[in-house]
């Protein structure tokens, strides 16, 4: 009765051990990667080849489905130091095979990791989520030195489609920069640059395929009179806004003299009340903007005062609204 025990447990330990045998952690296979992409993108995915034991040929096919994913290169990563890898079958068809096989080796080929890496483009209306990418191969084409069959398991991967990013614009934070909306329909204002580097580009940061570009004023900077222009991820011009630097109304970048003799005439000749709109045109209202350096939506002596202290270094014009 005792022998009959032992041979029970003895029994009982092999077939403890079995799962863990089976278990795909540590048995050979072959495996697809996974990589994440925007619609649209391209993508690179690894197979690989993982707990070899010992063989001197495989034959594997991806699969895919070609309606989401393009394959548009296959390389091999010559992860074997021996034989010869052979990328096959044309890249529109739904299944690419990748063949391995050192026929003259005298040794087993014991090497793991990545043997191919695959580019696959993802279609522009690819659903969010796991675009399979499965691996088989062919059983009597795995073999080991002797001829023998050798058995693999298989890991599929994937082409993670992400969430395209929704697409913006926005100033830097801690610029001190800001928009300013006008009385004037379509007319919007970015003031807050910095009075010694009057680049509104410095601020900029666009998101998700936005993009901007400066239209530079009259003496090619992007002080007072240059146009930000915001273009969605289309290409289309969302928004415009006019640059202004406080007491440089014609925009050259430096408050000086003739400042103050533009402001001057601005006094005399328009300057009132509210609203801007009565007196200058579009296109003249970033100069007019910029000279009124109080921004008390008025132009008098007082914004004249504001640019003497700033020439006389007592105080610089405030390029924020909010320092009034
Ligand atoms: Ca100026
Ligand atoms: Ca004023």
């Amino acid at each position: 009765m005792k022998k009959l025990i032992s041979a029970f447990l003895a029994l009982m330990l092999v077939l403890a051990c079995i799962p863990l045998q089976a278990s795909a952690e540590g048995s050979p296979t072959f495996a697809v990667g996974t990589a994440e992409a925007l619609p649209g993108e391209t993508v690179e995915i690894p197979v690989m080849i993982e707990n070899n034991p010992g063989i001197i040929g495989f034959l594997v096919t991806i699969s895919f489905d070609t309606t989401l994913l393009t394959l548009q290169n296959a390389v091999s990563e010559s992860l074997f130091s021996e034989g010869t890898m052979t990328l096959g079958g044309s890249y529109e068809t739904a299944t690419y095979n990748i063949l391995w096989e050192n026929g003259t080796g005298s040794n087993n080929a014991t090497e793991n990791g990545t043997f191919a890496t695959l580019t696959f483009l993802v279609d522009a209306d690819a659903p969010v989520g796991d675009i399979p990418v499965s691996i088989s191969y062919s059983a009597k084409s795995t073999f080991d030195v002797d001829l023998n069959a050798v058995t693999f398991g298989t890991r599929a991967g994937a082409v993670t489609v992400a969430q395209e990013e929704e697409g913006g614009w926005s100033f830097t934070e801690g610029s001190g920069l800001y928009t300013y909306e006008s009385e004037i329909v379509g007319t919007q204002f970015v003031a807050g640059l910095d009075p010694f580097s009057p680049v509104i580009s410095d601020y900029v940061e666009t998101t998700g395929g936005w993009s901007f570009d400066v239209e530079l004023n009259d003496y090619d900077m992007e002080s007072t009179g240059a146009k930000l222009v915001i273009y969605d991820a289309d290409g289309n011009a969302v928004e415009e806004y006019w640059s202004v630097l406080f007491g440089d109304p014609n925009g050259d970048g430096i408050v000086d003299g003739t400042d103050q003799s533009i402001l001057s005439y601005l006094i005399q000749n328009t300057a009132l009340d509210e609203p801007w709109a009565d007196f200058v045109t579009t296109d003249e209202f970033p100069q007019t903007f910029a000279a009124d350096c109080n921004h008390d939506f008025i132009l008098d002596g007082t914004d004249y005062s504001f640019i003497v202290y700033q020439l006389q270094g007592r105080e610089m014009i405030p390029q924020t609204m909010d320092e009034e």
